[in-house]
């Protein structure tokens, strides 16, 4: 019998999409799900007359592999994963690897992976991006493990991968252990607040009194091919917002419940920053919207309670357009900076040596982020490795620089209409912040926890010298004042 390249577990979307992906570039896929019907139905529909073996039992699976076996688990996250590793590894050998590539938590990944290497197993846990549709045609793949672990499904990960315009695959290898996965709950992070942005633009668009399909036709321009917006996640947004509802002349969007659950990427990401000290709140700013979207319950009771009435904009609509298109590219950078600076962040953390510019080159097709934008990422940081954050490239800087008054315009604009704008100000109030050389708010709350805790404060040269004070040694000088024996001098903390 024939044996087969790779063996999938998990016959769900994600799963059966990659098996026939695998299978169209000449790939024999062995294929196995907990529930035996899901296989037989697979093999029976979508998988007949292809060279896809199914198989009923992980020693069968195991089995009907080449060496070294290549066995890819893409089944829920957590315990699963576990249960599947658990079980394999009675029938596999050192050299043997096992591929995970579900939406794990990196440090899950981690701790799977230093098992597994005690055993001489081989393991790889990787983000795949671009839902059903990516898997089956071009996702975009992010493997994080051994660099010999990579080397051993390369070629299968280069030929599924989605191919960039300049025909380059996007897959690269990330880096050791969780890295992969860590990369890929930050891609879904930035994912949630480019969603987000575009959300809080089309419902301003809508709250000025345009109708979906006006609205559609502005993100269809956006989506041009030459404009800075041009995304995947614009053209779906163009795409949906024309649909009608059941026939009817309604549009959809227009009964669909304001509703927007999630699995739990966007909450790791969220996390990740907190552990990390990383302020991303452009991105926190989506889950949170999320979370409210979710109590409709107390919203409807709200409304009721606590009636906010704003005017009606009656300013000019096209130019507000204009403004709104500059504006979210500018929110969009800065949450770009926020997620690559999480990124970094992480890659000093746990040894990730992360390599931005070629991660935002993975992401350029097959995923739900693609973007034109994207190669100017890999640019600014191809130029300049040591970029502090994104803002500071030069052309980003520039755009930004020239424009975002438009961003502070939108989102006054929003609030005075009373439409929430959450996302949008965070962008905007990020940017003000990361380019505060003092932060007044903060120069504030250290005086007041010293007040109130004897927590001490750092100080600066003066009016207009906002660099800290340094000893003769180049440490940063404490100070702390006895705020309830008046009288007494301020003394610098020694430590
Ligand atoms: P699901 O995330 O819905 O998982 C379904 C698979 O997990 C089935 O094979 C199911 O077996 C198995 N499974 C479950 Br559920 N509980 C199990 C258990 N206790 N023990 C053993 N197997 C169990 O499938 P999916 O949407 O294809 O996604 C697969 C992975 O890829 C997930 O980690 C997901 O987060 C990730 N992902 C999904 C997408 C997407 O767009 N759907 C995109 C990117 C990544 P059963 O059939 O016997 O119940």
């Amino acid at each position: 019998m024939e044996k087969a390249d790779i063996a999938i577990i998990g016959m769900e979307v994600m799963g059966r999409s990659l098996a026939l992906n695998m299978e169209s570039h000449g790939y024999t896929v062995a294929v196995y799900n907990r529930t035996s019907e899901k296989t037989k139905t697979f093999i029976e529909t979508m998988a007949k007359g292809k060279n896809i073996i199914a198989t009923y039992d992980l020693k069968e699976l195991v089995g009907i592999l080449k060496s070294p076996k290549k066995i890819m688990l893409m089944v829920k996250e957590g315990q699963p994963v576990d249960n599947f590793i658990e079980a394999l590894l009675q029938y596999l050998k050192p050299g043997d690897l096992i591929i995970d590539g579900g939406n794990s938590f990196f440090k899950d990944t981690i701790r799977r992976n230093k098992m597994l290497a005690e055993k001489g197993i081989l393991f790889i846990g990787t983000g795949v991006s671009g839902g059903e549709e990516g898997a089956l045609k071009g996702p975009a793949i992010m493997p994080g493990g051994q660099k010999q672990a990579y080397e051993l499904i390369e070629r299968i990960f280069k030929d599924i991968a989605a191919k960039a315009y300049d025909g380059e695959p996007c897959v690269d290898y990330i880096g050791p252990d969780g890295a992969g996965h860590f990369v890929k709950t930050i891609h879904n992070g930035i994912e949630y607040g480019d969603m987000q942005l575009i959300g809080e633009v089309v419902w301003f668009f809508k709250n000025v009194g345009m109708k979906a399909d006006e609205i559609a036709d502005i993100m269809a321009e956006w989506n041009g091919k030459d404009d800075i917006l041009r995304s995947y996640l614009i053209e779906i947004t163009a795409d949906s917002m024309k649909k009608k509802h059941d026939g009817s002349d309604e549009f959809l969007v227009d009964r669909v419940a304001d509703i927007t659950r999630m699995k739990g990427t966007g909450t790791w990401t969220v996390q990740s920053a907190l552990e990390l000290l990383v302020p991303i709140p452009t991105i926190a700013a989506a889950v949170f919207s999320r979370e409210m979207s979710q109590d409709k319950d107390l919203r409807l009771t709200m409304a009721k309670k606590l009636k906010i009435r704003m005017p009606q904009y009656s300013g000019d609509k096209n130019e507000m357009i204009k403004i709104a298109h500059d504006a979210l590219y500018i929110a969009k950078i800065s949450s770009y900076a926020q997620g690559i600076a999480l990124l970094q962040a992480a890659s000093k953390a746990y040894n990730f040596d992360l390599n931005i510019g070629r991660i935002a080159k993975v992401w350029r097709a097959g995923c739900i982020i693609r973007a034109q934008f994207l190669d100017e990422i890999t640019k600014a940081y191809e130029s300049e490795p040591d970029l502090p954050n994104l803002l500071a490239a030069p052309k980003f800087a520039d755009f930004v620089d020239k424009n975002i008054r438009k961003l502070v315009n939108f989102v006054e604009v929003a609030h005075q209409c009373g439409v929430p704008a959450l996302a949008m100000s965070s962008s905007l109030d990020y940017i003000l912040q990361i380019t505060s050389p003092v932060m007044p708010s903060a120069q504030v709350s250290a005086l007041q926890r010293d007040y109130f805790g004897a927590h001490g404060y750092f100080k600066i040269g003066g009016p207009n010298k906002p660099e800290l004070l340094l000893n003769e040694q180049g440490k940063v000088r404490e100070f702390h004042t006895e705020w309830l024996l008046p009288g007494r001098p301020e003394k610098e903390i020694t430590k």
